[in-house]
Parts: structure tokens; C-alpha cells; sequence
């Protein structure tokens, strides 16, 4: 299990399909670059979480589901870029880091902290590290209760993966043959532990063996090698053989958050990384597979860039909450979320 998958191989996907996928990774950077520009104005509210260097792993393996037949992804605050395959629209996710009145949550959660599994693809996550271990067990199990053809994605850092709800969710899964795909990101560091300091395991994907289900090992910041082991773990769960566990190999390339200054990190580390960029190594590839030109991704950025623009206006002109709604909404039953 401690091989690291790679690839220059397209694994069937076709062309659009090629470009779409740079299309998700630019967006995701760029929009995290507009929040930045944001935060430094204090216009965000709270944290901002960047996930510089793992867009790769999180656009990849989310473009793995079929949303047409209600997969569901749980990201973390790193996967932005996962919920934006799965259909966030980027002006609800600027809303939502400035706790505006018609943002999702209409201010009453932040950053990425929303979404419905039936209504958007994706699920708003708890904070406790592992708890969504069991909430997608559950969901998945529902699923096949009612019958519905569904995998679902769930996604967990290297400091997730030691707390005590991720074992119990992962095995409940693996016992029950449940169709999920954990991605289980090492990215070095949790906040300033290093993955070293969190498992004496060789590497993450070796946790599958204590649970009985599948384990791989694949390069994080080689987005066709993620694509393609994702889809085959979805394709395994979506014809009954339960379980995969995909842990990806990658680099957490800022602070925890904006205001973390990751001090505790060599900064050869960080050069080192830097020259494994997802982004262009993955634009590199389609270049050399005659897959794309660079006139794709131009017009690619274009677009990005204009429709961050747009999303910010809007959510620059959005309301803030009306003080007087603040206790509403809250527990089910008063209306406030039929309005
Ligand atoms: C049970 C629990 N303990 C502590 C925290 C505080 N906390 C939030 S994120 C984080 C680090 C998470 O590291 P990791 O799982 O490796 O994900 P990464 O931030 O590297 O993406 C911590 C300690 C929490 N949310 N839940």
C-alpha cells in the first residue's frame, strides 16, 4: 500500500471534460485570492481557510461523482474546490465569509459551513474533527435503504484521522459495506503538528487495514492520478464493494488560516512544494497530451476572473442580517427557512 499512484493517463475523459476540470481548479484559486483581498479589507467575517496547493486532490476526486444520481460530497474547509464541482455558486460562498443576510445560512454559519445533501450535492459540516465520518455513514446507509444508487465522499485531514469518531465511522462503514470514499489528505501539518506526530502508521492509507476496507495511496498534487483512483473507488462502492480509503499525498501551502504565518514550517519545505503546484503541473500534463492549448486557459482564467467579479458584486451589496431575525430559524418548525 505504500506505492504512490501517478499518472499521464486521461482515464477516459473527454476533452470538455479535461477543461472543465481546469476550469474548477482556477476558480477555486481565484476566488480563495479574492477572499484573501477581502479579508485584508475586514469585510470577511471570522477565519479564512485557504486550501493553496490542495485544490488538485479536492476538484479531482469530487469530479469523480455522478451528481445525477445524488452523490454527495462532505468537504472540509479545505474543499472549497470540492463543493464548487458538486455546484456551490461562488457569490453564496463569498456571501457566506461575510455573514450576509441572504447568504445560505443568512449569517448564521460562516465560510463553508453549508449546504443540503439532496438540494446541492453537498453537506454543510460539523467542526468536530471525524464527526463527519459517521454523518456520512448514516447517509450512505440511508441511501441504500431507500434504495437509491448513491456513493458518498467524504473528506479528512491527517490530524481528522486521529480522533476517535473517525475510527468508529470508518468501521461502522467498512462492517456495514457502506458506498463511501474517504479522501484522507496529508497535507504535513495539523494546524502546527506534523504528520509525524500523528500516527506512527507509514502512511494514512495503512489505516484501511484495521478496518477491512480498501486502501490506496495516491499523489495529491497529480490531479489525473487522484481523478483516476477516485473513480475507481466510486465505481467499486457504486457496484457494492464498500469502502475505499484514498489517502492523498499533498501540502498545506499557507497557515492553518489567514492569520497563521506557519512559522513552524522550514521554508525549503514550502519551496519544495511550490514547484509541485497542482494547478500547473496539471496544465502542463494537458499541454504535453495535446489536450489543451495555452489560448484554453486563457480564455479559462478570463472567465474565472469575470465571474469572481460578478460574484463579488453581489455579495458586496448583499444585506447584512436583520438584527431583529437573530433568534429565529434556529430549530426546526418556526418557518423562517420555507420563507
Ligand atoms: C475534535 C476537535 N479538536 C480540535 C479542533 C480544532 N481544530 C480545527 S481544524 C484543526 C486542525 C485540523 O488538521 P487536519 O485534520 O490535519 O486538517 P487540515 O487543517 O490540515 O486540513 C484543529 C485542531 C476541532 N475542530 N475538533
Amino acid at each position: 500500500m505504500t506505492e504512490v499512484l501517478t499518472s499521464t493517463n486521461t482515464h477516459g475523459l473527454e476533452r470538455d471534460q479535461l477543461l472543465s476540470i481546469d476550469y474548477y481548479l482556477r476558480l477555486t484559486r481565484t476566488l480563495e485570492e479574492r477572499l484573501v483581498a477581502l479579508f485584508r479589507q475586514a469585510k470577511v467575517i471570522g477565519g479564512l481557510y485557504r486550501s493553496l496547493g490542495q485544490e488538485g486532490e479536492s476538484v479531482a476526486a469530487a469530479f469523480a461523482l455522478d451528481y445525477k444520481q445524488g452523490d454527495v460530497v462532505q468537504p472540509l474547509i479545505r474543499n472549497m474546490g470540492a463543493i464548487l464541482v458538486a455546484g456551490a455558486k461562488p457569490a453564496d460562498i463569498i456571501k457566506q465569509y461575510m455573514a450576509k443576510g441572504d447568504s445560505p445560512t443568512r449569517g448564521r454559519e460562516l465560510n463553508i459551513h453549508f449546504g443540503h445533501p439532496a438540494r446541492d450535492g453537498f453537506i454543510g459540516q460539523i467542526s468536530q474533527l471525524g464527526d463527519m465520518i459517521p454523518v456520512m455513514a448514516g447517509i450512505t446507509l440511508a441511501g441504500r435503504m431507500q434504495k437509491k444508487n448513491l456513493v458518498g465522499l467524504a473528506f479528512i485531514g491527517d490530524g481528522g484521522s486521529s480522533t476517535g469518531a473517525f475510527y468508529e465511522g470508518m468501521n461502522f462503514a467498512s462492517v456495514q459495506q457502506l458506498p463511501l470514499v474517504v479522501v484522507i489528505e496529508d497535507n504535513g501539518f495539523a494546524y502546527s503538528t506534523p504528520t509525524s506526530k500523528q500516527t506512527a502508521a507509514k502512511t494514512l492509507a495503512d489505516k484501511a487495514y484495521a478496518f477491512g476496507c480498501a486502501g490506496e495511496t495516491v499523489d495529491g498534487n497529480d490531479v489525473l492520478a487522484v481523478y483516476g483512483a477516485a473513480k475507481r473507488a466510486v465505481d467499486r462502492a457504486r457496484a457494492g464493494g464498500g469502502v475505499t480509503l484514498l489517502e492523498v499525498k499533498t501540502f498545506r501551502m499557507k497557515g492553518h488560516a489567514e492569520h497563521d504565518n506557519q512559522a513552524y514550517v522550514e521554508p525549503e519545505l514550502i519551496e519544495q512544494w511550490k514547484a509541485k503546484d497542482p494547478v500547473a503541473r496539471y496544465e502542463r500534463v494537458l499541454l504535453e497530451l495535446g489536450a489543451a492549448t495555452q489560448d484554453d486557459f486563457t480564455r479559462i482564467q478570463e472567465r474565472v476572473r469575470h465571474e469572481v467579479d460578478v460574484a463579488t458584486d453581489e455579495a458586496e451589496r448583499s444585506p447584512m442580517p436583520k438584527p431583529e431575525e437573530a433568534t429565529r430559524g434556529l430549530f426546526a418548525g418556526d418557518g423562517y427557512w420555507d420563507a
